[in-house]
């Protein structure tokens, strides 16, 4: 596993209204499809090094990486995942949106969204979550819509794993 996005919501008393914290952890080794990606912009010496945040723009080498940001220009509002609460009709819930790149098989990454009601004593499954879309790929990135019921369950928690193969 190299990365891990928390999202925690409770019930919303007012539609807009949601209690979100991220928190990215990068546990990993650099292998070649960041190499790759860290020579194509030029990033040579300590600019490479993956826990680095070159511009800055927030965001380290290797999470820009994951979500197919420029580690060279500040484009972290664009390029990290984003989740805001839906009630339309027949569906109440989270709706959380993360980028990857159309070809992340082949760059040996794997997304998966999973959630759990309790961070202590919980199973992390993917079994609430609904992939609704996946936009058509623009310069090799495409974004992701998934979905999470809250009809439910009063708390939940989510979490976006990416897995290096
Ligand atoms: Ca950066
Ligand atoms: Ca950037």
């Amino acid at each position: 596993m190299i990365g891990l996005i928390f999202f925690s919501n409770k019930p919303p008393t007012t539609s807009d209204e949601t209690t979100a914290t991220f928190k990215v952890d990068n546990i990993g080794v650099e292998k070649d499809g960041y190499r790759t990606w860290v020579s194509r912009f030029g990033l040579t010496g300590t600019n490479s090094v993956w826990t680095v945040d070159v511009e800055p723009d927030g965001i380290d080498n290797f999470t820009e990486y994951l979500f197919g940001g420029d580690p060279t220009k500040s484009d972290a509002a664009s390029i990290l995942p984003r989740s805001g609460m839906l009630n339309d009709t027949g569906f109440q819930g989270l709706e959380y949106v993360y980028r990857r790149y159309s070809d992340y098989e082949a760059r040996g990454l794997e997304y998966t969204v999973e959630c759990t009601t309790n961070l202590l004593i919980g199973t992390w499954s993917t079994n609430e979550v609904v992939v609704s879309g996946a936009s058509f790929p623009i310069i090799g990135i495409q974004t992701v819509t998934n979905r999470i019921s809250t009809a439910v369950e009063d708390e939940q928690f989510l979490r976006l794993k990416v897995e290096e193969h």
